[in-house]
C-alpha cells in the first residue's frame, strides 16, 4: 500500500489527499509536524532530499515528490489526466503558474497568519509584497473563470485541485475573496465533486 507523508494544515498535501480521495485510492497517512522539523531529520531526508512533505512512497518503495508530480503520477491512466497534448500542456500551464505566481504567495502568506501568533520584522517587511503577489494571482484567476467553468477543457481536472487547495483556504491569509465572483463560484463547483473531502479530512 502507498504511504503518504503528510501535514494535514498543508495545502500541497492536501491536493495529492484530495485526488487520492476522489481516485478511491486507499493509502497509509504518516504525519510529520513540519512546525517541529520533522522533515528534516536525517531519517525523512532519506525519503525526500527537499525535507518537505507531501511525500509519497509508492509500492515498490520509490519516493515521490512535489504535489503536482505527484498528481500526475496518481492521475495517469484515469479521467484526471487529459489524453491530447493541447489540454496536458495546458494542464501543467496552469499547475506551473499555480507553483511559481500562486502558492509562493498565497500559502506563504497564509502560513505566517494562521500558523503563528506573532510575525518575525522579516515576515512583516516582506508580507505586503507577497499579498500583493497573491492578489495579482487571484486577478488572472478571476480573469480565466470568467469565462471557464474549469480551468482546462471545461471540465473538473488537476488544474483545479492544484489551484483549488491554496485558493480555498486563502481568507486564512486575510485574502478577500469576497471581490472574485467567479473564483468564489468555481470553489463552490469544484467543492461540490464527487468524492470532495475537506482538508482536515484523514482517510
Ligand atoms: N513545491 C512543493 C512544496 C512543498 C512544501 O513547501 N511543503 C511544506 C509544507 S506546505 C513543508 O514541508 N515545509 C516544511 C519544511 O520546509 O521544513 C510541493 O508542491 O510539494
Amino acid at each position: 500500500m502507498m504511504t503518504l507523508y503528510d501535514f494535514m494544515g498543508s495545502g500541497n498535501g492536501y491536493k495529492v489527499r484530495l485526488l487520492l480521495a476522489q481516485l478511491g485510492l486507499a493509502y497509509m497517512l504518516v504525519e510529520r509536524d513540519i512546525m517541529k522539523g520533522e522533515t528534516r531529520t536525517p531519517e525523512f531526508l532519506t525519503k525526500n532530499p527537499n525535507g518537505r512533505i507531501p511525500t509519497l512512497q509508492l509500492d515498490d518503495g520509490t519516493f515521490l515528490f512535489e504535489s503536482d508530480a505527484i498528481l500526475w503520477y496518481l492521475a495517469e491512466g484515469t479521467a484526471f489526466a487529459p489524453a491530447d497534448r493541447l489540454t496536458r500542456a495546458q494542464t501543467l500551464q496552469w499547475m506551473f503558474f499555480e507553483q511559481y505566481s500562486h502558492e509562493p504567495y498565497i500559502a506563504v502568506a497564509r502560513f505566517w497568519k494562521h500558523f503563528f501568533d506573532k510575525l518575525t520584522p522579516q515576515q512583516e517587511t516582506e508580507l505586503p509584497e507577497r499579498m500583493k503577489k497573491g492578489y495579482a494571482a487571484l486577478d488572472v484567476m478571476e480573469q480565466h473563470l470568467a469565462n471557464n467553468a474549469f480551468f482546462v477543457g471545461n471540465r473538473y481536472g488537476l488544474a483545479d485541485i492544484a489551484l483549488y487547495a491554496y485558493t480555498h483556504v486563502a481568507h486564512e491569509g486575510d485574502f478577500d475573496l469576497t471581490r472574485y465572483p467567479h473564483i468564489t463560484a468555481w470553489l463552490a463547483r469544484v467543492a461540490s465533486q464527487p468524492g470532495c473531502i475537506s482538508m482536515d479530512h484523514k482517510n
